[in-house]
């Protein structure tokens, strides 16, 4: 008779979740015996770094994928990473071993206390099911969970649970299915087209989700059919649209009043594919400009409910788009002419600019590159230099939480080979995540990481003097040499000391990872 491992097992090779994310302790070890061929364990030296580099890989395959981690301890280790997830709505399922079921109670050594409390805050699902051969189900309910909420899941499985042989009705489960229609419907359809032909001066925002769901090119044609202006929705974790675009007017700024200002002289705000809005530094004011409504259309449930202003309808954004491009079926009245990017600003003697930086990359990087990037004070020199327009160039922790790019670039190069991947991480966020390098290392993932380093939390230093507070402790990261952490993980590394060796070695070809440093001097994330 198969046993609940068995099943599991198939049921993992029936939905393609073969590639699993994990760092295992004794409660998780009696789940990877016989794992079949096919499987592939990617280990994971914290669990930080597991779920951040399972996040890049689904975010970059489009797939659900599983993450195996120990109970207590390893699951509340990629908390911090999950919060990165749940802001993405990547649909990893978590699994966490457990003690066998008669030592929770007495609360042995590993035990899981409340296992599934643990994780509430953050997974859409979170359950430990109620015998062993309820196990396989509770499986499949985490992952068709995963992916319908596009949100973490969570279960946690007593050690015992694996070997328990299951009846036929078991698997019954293997052979299901869920699939899910979003599309507006006639009325809704007619609405939002109304809204978009009413409007005298419409603007569009559009969110990550425009990337994660394959409608960045989707969201281009609609813009040009409209003519209207582009913006990214704060807080952007994905780039929805070409940023040399014409239409494109950037990343909206992450504040109440601040968003009111940039889209002052709008009557119609359509935002596709993002909450409303993600903000950050607390700007309070109004919501939006005088005189403006908000039209907005997302399939993310929670997001449509949480809004503070407008009207939203719940749809699958692929939906509303394809409607509009064909209402709004005329010539298309703007040609993609790039804009170019400004020269670069210069550093000083030894220390680059993160410009000249970001500008050596555009230069010297195949087209289609995905960037993952974590440097926090460097977000205007990047979209200062970058010219990103495929789908799928770029990523960023999503709720914000650090520890997410080092990893996260791992697997999103796992996830898509053949197509390069770059990390471009500050020296602060690089310790969060650092243990990547060693899988990177293992796996021979080919991966170009640009450090850059300032030698101090930049960003930290920008919010001090926005809070009024420019004497905080604890904000400088100086004597960190990541040539030699890396070649300690096994990953190769150069310091580039001028703009003209960071070329040269950037465009030097390479197999596997490598890691440059770069020295660079301080900016704001605004300048
Ligand atoms: N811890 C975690 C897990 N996430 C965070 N966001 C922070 C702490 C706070 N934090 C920021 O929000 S930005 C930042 C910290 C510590 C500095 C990052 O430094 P960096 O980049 O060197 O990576 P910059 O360019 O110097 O800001
Ligand atoms: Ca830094």
């Amino acid at each position: 008779m198969p046993t609940v491992r068995d099943t599991v097992h198939q049921l993992l090779q029936r939905h393609e979740m073969t590639t699993i994310f994990g760092n295992p302790g004794s409660n998780e070890l009696p789940f990877l015996a016989d794992l079949p061929d096919g499987f592939r364990y990617v280990l994971g030296l914290h669990e930080g770094a597991v779920v951040s580099m399972a996040d890049g890989y689904a975010q970059a395959t489009g797939r659900p994928v599983l993450v195996n981690v120990h109970a207590a301890s390893g699951s509340g280790n990629g908390m911090g990473a999950l919060t990165n997830a749940v802001a993405a709505r990547t649909p990893l399922v978590v699994m966490a071993g457990q003690q066998v079921r008669s030592a929770i109670g007495v609360e042995a050594n590993l035990a899981n206390v409340d296992a599934t409390a643990l994780m509430r805050p953050l997974v859409g699902f979170a359950t430990e099911p109620a015998c062993a051969e309820d196990v396989p189900r509770a499986m499949a309910q985490a992952l068709f969970e995963a992916t319908l909420q596009r949100r973490p899941t969570y279960v946690s499985v007593p050690y015992d649970d694996w070997t328990v042989p299951v009846g036929d009705a078991v698997a019954g489960v293997l052979d299901r299915a869920v699939r899910r229609a979003g599309a507006l419907d006639d009325e809704q359809g007619r609405w939002l087209v109304d809204q978009l032909t009413s409007a005298t001066s419409p603007a569009v925002v559009l969110g990550g989700d425009v990337d994660t769901q394959g409608l960045f090119d989707r969201a281009v044609d609609v813009a040009e059919r409209l003519g209207a202006p582009v913006w990214a929705a704060p807080s952007q974790f994905r780039l929805p649209f070409p940023n040399r675009h014409p239409l494109f007017r950037g990343v909206l700024p992450a504040g109440i009043s601040a968003v009111s200002d940039a889209l002052a002289g709008h009557d119609v705000v359509l935002v596709v594919g993002a909450p409303v809005f993600r903000y950050h530094e607390h700007q309070p004011g109004r919501y939006l400009p005088d005189g403006a409504r908000l039209v907005h259309v997302t399939d993310d449930a929670s997001a449509a409910a949480r809004a503070p202003v407008g009207e939203t309808l719940v749809a699958d954004p692929a939906s509303a788009l394809e409607l509009l491009a064909k209402a709004f079926d005329r010539p298309v009245g703007t040609i993609f002419e790039p804009t170019p990017p400004p020269a670069p600003r210069a550093g000083e003697a030894g220390r680059l600019h993160p410009e000249e930086v970001f500008a050596a990359l555009r230069d010297t990087q195949p087209a289609d590159t995905s960037y993952v990037v974590e440097s926090t004070s460097t977000t205007g020199s990047w979209w200062r230099q970058m010219d990103l327009r495929r789908p799928g160039s770029y990523y960023f922790p999503a709720a914000g939480g650090l520890g997410y790019g080092l990893p996260a670039s791992v697997g999103v190069a796992l996830g898509q080979p053949g197509r390069p991947v770059v990390g471009v991480i500050g020296d602060g966020s690089a310790n969060y995540g650092i243990t990547a390098l060693w899988t990177a290392a293992q796996h021979r993932v080919p991966l170009t990481v640009v450090l850059l380093r300032n030698g101090t939390y930049g960003a930290l230093r920008w919010f001090g003097d926005l809070l009024g507070v420019p004497d905080a402790p604890g904000l400088d990261v100086p004597g960190l040499d990541f040539t030699r952490i890396a070649e300690g993980y096994g990953v190769p590394a150069v310091h580039a000391g001028s703009v003209e060796e960071l070329r040269s070695v950037l465009a030097t070809p390479h197999d596997g990872p490598r890691l440059v440093q770069v020295d660079t001097v301080l900016t704001t994330p605004s300048s």
